[in-house]
């Protein structure tokens, strides 16, 4: 009987077709943890003003299950369910937050991503570090970021995480949640958090580095040098490939040839595994897997989570480009639905009343927090003064590792410089 929870191994083989070199070839395995292998292609048809997207392939597939997580237990499991729900209704708040007028500038949406962003971050351990992008602000509330945080911040209350001074996810918090602040979208993140582990590793301790990148990211040279260095440096990086199908209004099957990102990991050296992202268990286990790796100093993971940007790019963007079906057929496979079944039917954790239970709280929790953000005031010159400082000196705040003493040591094998070589060279 094939074994349900054993990832299937899938082999990219090279091109080379020509059998004389057949003795040569190498292969390389890439797990893929999903359960369907969905069979489309989105391509551009049409001309002039009539130039459209169109999907063709099976759409008709019923949604896969769950995938049992081999890690997760009942309470984490609901854990996560209760994180998800959080993240899409705070989404949904926010989106009448905008229609309001009370939002400054955009709103960014993971509509059909809760479950990678919730299910990687709870993966994490309270030493590590989490870079999220604008998409994953359920794994900013994972990390201890309230709604009403994030909610202060898109309308840039004076009492939200930048005092008003950013009006979207561009916020952290390096002294308590261990959260680096978003820079741009493109694979900037990927650098940093390498530079995190790094930072670590010189205090004597290895630990994860979680951040996520696009399908559209990817394929930009940073993302390239920064995954290196980290591949080199053996560096807990587990960076998530967030594969939504779109980058803006560019469809994936437009952006890169190889059939899926997960293969990118060969050429860096480092392990690529693929997983459902719309399924929480396959994305906790395959982060968990990874981080329990960088935290054995092993190095960075890439896990390409699989599924859909429901949504446009952002708020302002209607997403008129995606072919209906496309949507029709992610709906189906709607994350927080199908853990929703998973938990109340299938594994039965939850009863009916104690999951509408469990959905009131966390309505009861959002609701507060939106009044909460709403009722905070704007941001005023006598509050700000005590913000005004960009740069601080020595006597602001003692700045000290964050593990313990930064520990060197010098590499084995190597020749110390002559004294005297450096002191002159320094002068
Ligand atoms: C350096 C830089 N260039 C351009 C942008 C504008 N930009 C933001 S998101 C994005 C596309 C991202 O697509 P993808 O990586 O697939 O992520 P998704 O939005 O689908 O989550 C672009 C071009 C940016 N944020 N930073
Ligand atoms: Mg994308």
């Amino acid at each position: 009987m094939a074994d349900k929870k054993r990832p299937k191994a899938r082999t990219a083989a090279p091109r080379n077709t020509d059998d004389s070199a057949s003795s040569s070839l190498r292969c390389y395995n890439i797990p893929d943890y999903r359960l369907e292998h969905p069979q489309f292609r989105i391509f551009m048809a049409g001309e002039g003003s009539n130039v459209e997207y169109r999907v063709e392939g099976d759409l008709s597939a019923p949604p896969p299950p769950i995938r049992e997580s081999k890690y997760l237990s009942r309470e984490q499991s609901i854990a996560i369910y209760r994180w998800m729900l959080l993240n899409r209704r705070m989404e949904a708040a926010l989106e009448n937050l905008y229609k309001q007028g009370k939002v400054v500038g955009g709103v960014y949406f993971g509509l059909g991503q809760e479950g990678c962003s919730c299910a990687s971050a709870y993966a994490l351990g309270p030493d590590d570090w989490l870079g999220p992008m604008i998409r994953n602000q359920g794994a900013m509330l994972v990390r201890g970021f309230r709604a009403c945080d994030i909610m202060r911040q898109y309308m840039a209350k004076g009492d939200s995480p930048t005092w008003g001074r950013d009006a979207s996810s561009h916020f952290g918090d390096w002294q308590r949640r261990n959260v680096c602040a978003p820079i741009s979208m493109l694979g900037e993140l990927i650098g940093v958090m390498a530079g995190v582990c790094l930072g670590a590793r010189m205090q004597g301790r290895n630990i994860v580095g979680l951040t996520y990148v696009g399908d559209g990211g990817q394929s930009t040279g940073v993302t390239y040098e920064s995954l290196n260095f980290a591949a080199v440096q053996k560096l807990g990086l587990v960076l998530i490939v967030e594969n939504n199908l779109w980058g803006y209004s560019t469809p994936a099957d437009m952006q890169f040839c190889v059939k899926d990102l997960a293969e990118r990991a060969i050429a860096y050296g480092i392990p690529g595994v693929i997983v459902d992202g719309t399924d929480a268990c396959q994305v906790y286990d395959a982060t968990h897997e990874a981080c329990e790796r960088a935290r054995r100093g092993q190095g960075p993971t890439l896990i390409e989570a699989k599924m859909m940007r429901m949504k446009g790019h952002a708020i302002h963007d209607a997403a008129q480009y995606v072919p209906a079906k496309l949507f029709a057929y992610w709906r189906m496979r709607d994350p927080i639905a199908r853990f929703e079944s998973y938990l109340v039917k299938e594994k039965q954790w939850l009863t009916a009343e104690a999951n509408q239970k469990l959905i009131d709280e966390v309505e009861c929790e959002l609701e507060a927090d939106r009044e909460a953000a709403a009722a905070s005031p704007m941001p005023d010159p006598e509050t700000d003064k005590t913000h005004q400082g960009v740069y601080c000196d020595p006597s602001c705040h003692e700045i000290k590792p964050k593990y313990c003493a930064v520990v060197t040591k010098p590499c084995e094998g190597a020749v110390a410089p002559k004294t005297a070589e450096g002191a002159v060279h320094l002068k």
